[in-house]
């Protein structure tokens, strides 16, 4: 049995390894259907082959690691999935979602040195499109092992133009067999995922891991905003129709709608804008911004929404600017199993000698797509002052170790006491 440091080595080997394929030498940035995501697939792909797991790249482009039940019995011919993502944001850390691909990789190696056999199969699943920066939509791989995937995004283009269909013919996937890849409610056990906390409550609390209670509502929206071009110069103020000045607006009144809703966590975020034609001397005409918007409970979200929507129309009226908000994404609050969470703080509590406290995901994660398909459970590992979307992301090499030891006693666990 290895202890938890050396697991945390090995983790942070696997680590370092991932965070040398990037798009951008010196930072990390690795898209979905990118030829860097194809080499660390093909890498994971290795490690999981090594490990003893049958392995093959699915339709969507997720890389699967297959260990067959070693003992025989009525949940033989179902599956445990444990799995993230390889794909990461633009200048990313290097733990997020790559984290959990290598800690199952890690936790199978662990079974085996352990000389564990579990009554089902185990399948270690590499998703490539939890980020969703390339293209509007998100969670485009998981969705598609859920049956849940919405196939008009298969026509969503990235800032090249090129659809997701296009990119994933491209990249060796198969964008006419995708339904095929859906696994049915009957096949899988659960859905277990090991993730940095990406905050900062357990660092705060001086706890290395805890259990996920949910995730949050998640909205993503496009507002595009038309007003009128003009000389820099020689329009006077008073007859402008700015685009990029009625979307500032909007930014300061979505911070304004957020600061009022912290009971519900709520949250939102302009991570995008940009103005056309983009002149210095021209009153840009048009102008497009993103947003993003998650609170602890559906009905938080969606109220903060409307008064965004109310605040938007308001603005277009008084400046003179058609604005448009489109709804790309929507997503419901994930909550977690409770017989996983039971599985999952069992298994912390003992590699840790502590019970574990329950936490709420303000990030986004694949279990938003899996939970259409089966029950979910995450374990949240501590990160350094919680910073994550940030290349300053860390996590110290005993808290990955003590996470996978962690995943490997929940699906003892699982084994052990049954459930699903
Ligand atoms: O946006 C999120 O919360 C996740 O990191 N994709
Ligand atoms: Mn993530
Ligand atoms: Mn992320």
């Amino acid at each position: 049995m290895s202890d938890a440091r050396a697991l945390g080595e090995r983790a942070e080997a696997m680590i370092g390894a991932l965070a040398g394929i990037t798009a951008e030498p010196g930072k990390i940035t690795r898209l979905y259907l990118s030829p860097e995501h194809r080499r660390a697939a093909a890498l994971v792909g290795e490690w999981m082959r090594q490990a003893g797991l049958s392995v093959r790249m699915d339709a969507a482009g997720t890389m699967h690691g297959l260990l067959a039940p070693g003992l025989s019995g009525p949940r033989a011919n179902r599956r445990l999935l444990v799995g993230s993502h390889i794909d990461t944001v633009v200048d990313a850390g290097r733990y997020d979602g790559n984290l959990g691909v290598v800690a199952g990789i890690v936790a199978v190696e662990e079974l085996a040195a352990r000389g564990i056999r579990l009554p089902f199969g185990l399948e270690i699943l590499a998703f490539g499109d939890e980020e969703g920066v390339r293209y509007p939509k998100t969670l485009v791989s998981s969705s598609t092992i859920a049956g849940s995937l919405d196939p008009t995004v298969l026509d969503m283009v990235d800032a090249t133009g090129m659809p997701i269909r296009g990119a994933l013919a491209e990249f060796g996937g198969d964008p006419d067999h995708l339904a095929a890849e859906a696994y049915l409610r009957g096949d899988v056990i659960g859905y277990l995922e090991v993730h940095i906390e990406q905050g900062p409550v357990l660092e705060s609390q001086g706890e290395a891991l805890g259990v996920v209670s949910a995730i949050a509502s998640q909205g993503r929206y496009r507002l595009t905003a038309r007003g009128e071009a003009g000389h820099a110069g020689t329009v006077p103020m008073a007859l402008r129709h700015d685009a990029l000045a009625a979307l500032a607006e909007v930014v300061l009144a979505v911070e304004e709608v957020a600061r009022k809703g912290v009971r519900d966590s709520l949250v939102a975020t302009v991570g995008e804008i940009t103005a056309r034609p983009g002149a210095v001397n021209v009153i840009p005409g048009e102008a497009m911004m993103s947003l993003d918007v998650r609170a602890a409970n559906d009905a938080a979200r969606v109220a903060a929404v409307e008064e965004i929507r109310r605040r938007v129309r308001d603005t277009g009226v008084r400046r003179g600017v058609v604005i448009g908000m489109e709804t790309m994404i929507e997503k419901p609050v994930a909550a977690a199993a409770p017989w996983l969470k039971r599985a999952i703080a069992g298994g912390i509590e003992a590699v840790t000698g502590r019970k574990p406290r329950e936490i709420m995901s303000g990030a986004g994660h694949d279990g938003q797509a899996m939970i259409n398909l089966t029950d979910i459970g995450m374990i949240f590992v501590r990160c350094r002052a919680g910073i994550s979307h940030n290349p300053l992301e860390s996590v110290m090499i005993e808290d990955m170790g003590l996470a996978i030891e962690a995943l490997v006693g929940t699906i003892v666990r699982i084994a052990e006491g049954g459930r699903a």
